[in-house]
């Protein structure tokens, strides 16, 4: 059995969505926050790098939450969370699913970060916040989710970044954006997710 270790309030909730979507259990290993909201220490004896999330297959341990979804994907024989394969709309998706953690996530958190602390969102940060927010409305498109009603991997990458910028009032400019948020949420991945390990996002 695959087990996750799971900070409270983080992307692993990633990995517990698709795993439910799979119909798959896992073995979850949880870590609470520290006061300073990082990884307590015993994850850094797990893997160098101490983030969440991270698996174990029979000894194989697998970071970096993108990674860890096209390994389950692949583990389990799932064809349904990316778009048929000789579809333009593949690589599309391949896209969106990097794009999430390569670049829209320093670009949220440079946003984040501040408004978390009760801070102002510096000038800079709030406009590059709005182009990516932009980028993936159209994406979007006429939605719900970016390949229609069913969340693919890359809906499910985004749903963290999107779900700590809603969490911080951060989506008000972007009605597209707030009902993206709203649709992944009445996903029944995330609800099993959610009701399982707790919010994505600290509760304000
Ligand atoms: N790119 C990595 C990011 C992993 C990451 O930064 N995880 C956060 C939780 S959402 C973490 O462990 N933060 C704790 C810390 O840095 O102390 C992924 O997608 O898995």
């Amino acid at each position: 059995m695959i087990t996750l270790r799971a900070l409270q309030y983080s992307r692993a909730t990633r990995i517990l969505w698709l795993l439910a979507d799979l119909g798959q259990p896992c073995k979850r290993v949880d870590y609470d926050r520290t006061e300073a909201f990082r990884a307590p220490k015993e994850l850094s004896k797990v893997h160098p790098l101490g983030k969440s999330p991270v698996i174990d297959d029979d000894g194989e341990l697998i970071a970096e939450s993108a990674t860890i979804m096209r390994y389950l994907a692949a583990k389990f024989d799932d064809d349904t969370h990316t778009p048929p394969r000789d579809t333009a709309d593949f690589w599309r998706h391949e896209a969106l699913f990097d794009y999430v953690e390569a670049s829209f996530a320093e670009v949220g958190l440079r946003a984040i970060m501040p408004a978390f602390r009760g801070k102002p969102v510096p000038d800079d940060a709030k406009a590059a916040l709005d182009t990516h927010l932009t980028y993936i409305a159209r994406a979007i498109g006429d939605g719900p989710l970016l390949f229609g009603d069913k969340a693919m991997l890359a809906d499910i990458q985004l749903s963290y970044i999107i779900a700590l910028l809603a969490r911080l009032g951060l989506l008000t400019d972007h009605p597209g954006i707030a009902a993206y948020w709203d649709a992944l949420q009445e996903q029944s991945g995330y609800i099993a997710a959610t009701r399982s390990a707790g919010p994505m996002a600290l509760p304000a």
